[in-house]
């Protein structure tokens, strides 16, 4: 497999939301696992922010945005973030439950799929402020959203990034 940074490799954004547990804990593990994964480079984080649940009643989320660099194929790179949440203890019971982790493949280069449980860019990304809000620190193409909106407060600073591990 060629590695991130050399020919073949692209840009993606990943989602990460967390409302269980030690969420901040848990939205840095997930970067710590996929950084460790082959064919998967984690560049940066955008700012942690608390979010209102979209959904059933359940308890507020911490989301972040990651920019990632793959030589994996958008299959390839749904799967690895099954396999972190798997990791994470992640059942996938309830559809719109609470979750330890939750690890979503936003945009994957300008490609566009729609296959089979696997549709980039995300479906609902564009209608999820506490999806475009991180975003917007990553992407300047994204435009910035008003200040505050609704149910979506900052609450820390970027998920640490190692970009050279182990
Ligand atoms: O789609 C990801 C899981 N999820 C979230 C989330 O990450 N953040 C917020 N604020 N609400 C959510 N509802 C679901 S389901």
């Amino acid at each position: 497999m060629s590695e991130p940074g050399g020919p073949g490799a692209v840009r993606a954004f990943l989602g990460l939301g967390s409302n269980l547990g030690d969420r901040a804990a848990n939205l840095q593990r997930a970067v710590d696992l996929l950084s460790a994964r082959p064919g998967i480079r984690v560049l940066r984080s955008s700012r942690v922010y608390e979010t209102d649940p979209v959904g059933p009643s359940q308890p507020d989320y911490l989301n972040a945005v990651l920019d990632v660099e793959t030589t994996l194929t958008p299959r390839e790179l749904l799967e690895a973030c099954l396999a972190v949440e798997s990791a994470m203890g992640r059942v996938r019971d309830e559809r719109w439950g609470p979750r330890v982790i939750d690890v979503d493949v936003l945009t994957y280069d300008a490609t566009t799929v729609d296959e089979p449980g696997l549709i980039v860019p995300h479906p609902r990304m564009g209608d999820r402020a506490f999806v475009l809000v991180p975003l917007a620190d990553l992407d300047p193409s994204v435009p910035k959203p008003r200040p505050g909106p609704a149910g979506v407060r900052p609450f820390g600073p970027s998920l640490a990034v190692d970009l050279e591990p182990d």
